[in-house]
């Protein structure tokens, strides 16, 4: 999490019809534009050179560039989105990739992999299968890891959860905060599992970004939790993002 640099990418107003799994009420614009602009602001207060990309109107996920590529020091991946309605979202990243990143590969298929499915800890990455991310999408994203020297592992995703970072986040490189149905994953053997507190599994989706861990505002059992272990805490609106099922790691690429 010792990141220098972020991609995001300016939410069009179709994301109002991004996609929900609960098909729950639309967010409303506005709101949500205003979310997005203080997620940029404070990766740039934390000290992050953030590039913003132009809005796509065809693509109302679009903003959330965390699932269509992993990015990393050594190089980056464009990935192959298992949503049917995002996977050309990744013809619009690569360019701006390839010029930050002179090192790009890329998923051939014929598997499916979402960056949100994929957790960076300190020594290797798991990725989690889920309804976006399938064992071949896996398999073959865990090949071109190594190719850049990254070792993976890959992991479950309970039912019910989008994607694996939705029910867990790194508070710090020894410790995450998983969702009580993530708890006890095997990958996470040697760490130290925090359980979100009761009522705020939403919490999960934390993004820790240098000394600063960024958690949605309404969190305050886990701001609490946070606070008492030392760690510095920035509380961001996210209730319009989570009408469309997102939270805080999902709107940015990181390296
Ligand atoms: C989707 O369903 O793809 C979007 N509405 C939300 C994506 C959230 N991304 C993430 O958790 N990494």
């Amino acid at each position: 999490y010792a990141f220098t640099h972020a991609l995001c990418r300016t939410p069009a107003p179709s994301a109002v019809h991004g996609i929900r799994a609960d098909g729950g009420p639309d967010p409303d614009f506005t709101g949500l534009a205003a979310e997005h602009a203080a997620y940029v602001a404070a990766l740039r207060d934390l000290g992050l050179t953030v590039e913003v990309l132009s809005p796509l109107d065809d693509f109302p996920d679009a903003l959330f560039t965390e699932d269509v590529a992993l990015t990393f020091p050594e190089g980056a991946i464009l990935l192959r989105p298992g949503a049917p309605t995002r996977a050309g979202e990744v013809a619009h990243i690569r360019q701006p990739l390839a010029a930050l990143h002179p090192r790009l590969l890329e998923m051939s298929g014929p598997g499916y992999a979402d960056g949100g499915d994929v957790l960076r800890l300190a020594d290797r990455v798991i990725i989690g299968l889920s309804s976006r991310t399938d064992h071949i999408g896996a398999e073959e994203l865990a090949v071109l890891l190594s190719e850049l020297g990254i070792r993976a592992e890959i992991a479950e995703t309970p039912p019910g959860v989008l994607h694996f970072k939705t029910g867990c986040g790194l508070i710090d490189e020894r410790t995450i905060l998983a969702v009580p149905a993530l708890a006890a994953c095997p990958e996470f053997a040697g760490l130290e599992v925090v359980t979100t507190p009761a009522d705020e599994e939403g919490a999960a989706n934390l993004l820790r970004i240098r000394d600063t861990v960024l958690v949605g505002d309404r969190w305050s059992a886990t701001h609490a939790l946070l606070a008492a272990r030392g760690v510095a805490v920035r509380p961001l609106p996210t209730t319009e993002i989570a009408h469309i099922d997102a939270g805080l790691s999902c709107m940015s690429l990181r390296w």
